[in-house]
């Protein structure tokens, strides 16, 4: 059953970009790319594209990757600046450049050389937001940057012909600092597709996510039999372990996945609220992931 899921309540604009594609019979990617397109498109969402919220010196600077599960193809920017469709530009480094990832300044030449016009990101209620949500430098108590606004757009999709694809695009943490880079652009972390096992996403605080290989280790999962929900959990389970390990609460973080037999499956830890948005035949319905708390129930 061809599918599309993405995540968050936006991304049932993504499934909605992406639905008529997937009709079309186009591959996962194409299908997958135009729904996270949508999310980069829109200035009312501050945490992916143009409108996203800029790091500590208010600099939007975009994360992203893409992979195909057929071919195991994959690519992936960080830290871009003035680069609207880093998602496109990741599947760029994928199919122009024997290279996997392409940071920063050399991104952002890649684009231009591919013909990517450069922009400002900023939008007025942006850079208002940014103002409003800036941590002040006497708060007490000091804002922890693991709660800080953060929502990535992952969109993972089966096609008509059994093929499993996703894309991952962010702004990442609200307020970062400037050349930090998260799971999102980190095939393994952000991302991970493979049509003999399943594909996955995460979102959430980055740091704790590429921590324990999210994505992959979801994809792993279900490669040894488990179900996406199964997976997810067990992915949940093993990054609140590490948290407790190291002494600190589980960061807000949700996993996402998608088999080639169209079964879908989610998880996050306590008080992460996700939701994500899956295609239902032409219908697109946001479902509620399981939470799991600290001790992995
Ligand atoms: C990051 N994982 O940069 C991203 C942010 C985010 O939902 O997801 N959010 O760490």
């Amino acid at each position: 059953m061809p599918t599309v899921v993405a995540t968050w309540p936006f991304g049932q604009t993504a499934v909605r970009a992406a639905l008529p594609l997937l009709r079309q019979g186009r591959p996962a990617l194409d299908v997958a790319l135009a729904g996270a397109q949508a999310i980069e498109d829109d200035p009312a969402i501050h945490s992916v594209g143009y409108g996203g919220i800029g790091n500590s010196i208010g600099t939007v600077s975009l994360d992203a990757c893409v992979m195909d599960g057929r071919t195991l193809h994959c690519g992936g920017v960080a830290a871009v600046e003035n680069v609207r469709h880093v998602a496109a530009l990741a599947r760029r480094v994928m199919e122009r450049t024997p290279h996997v990832l392409l940071v920063g300044e050399g991104a952002r030449l890649f684009a231009v050389q591919q013909g990517f016009p450069l922009d400002t990101l900023l939008t007025p209620e942006s850079v208002a937001e940014w103002y409003k949500t800036r941590p002040k430098p006497n708060a007490n108590p000091a804002p922890n940057p693991r709660d800080q606004g953060h929502d990535t757009v992952t969109v993972l999709v089966l096609d008509q012909k059994g093929s499993l694809g996703g894309v991952c695009t962010t702004s990442g943490l609200a307020h970062k600092l400037p050349g930090r880079v998260g799971d999102s652009p980190l095939i393994g972390s952000g991302l991970y597709v493979d049509d003999t096992a399943g594909a996955a996403g995460a979102t959430g605080v980055g740091e704790e996510i590429i921590r324990i290989s999210g994505s992959f280790f979801v994809v792993e999962q279900m490669r040894a039999g488990r179900t996406p929900q199964e997976a997810c959990e067990a992915a949940v389970r093993r990054l609140s372990s590490v948290a407790v390990r190291r002494g600190v609460h589980p960061a807000r973080v949700a996993f996402l996945a998608l088999d080639v037999k169209g079964r879908v499956g989610a998880a996050a830890t306590s008080r992460t609220n996700f939701q994500y948005a899956v295609s239902k035949g032409n219908k697109v319905e946001l479902v509620q992931a399981r939470e799991i708390d600290a001790e992995g129930k």
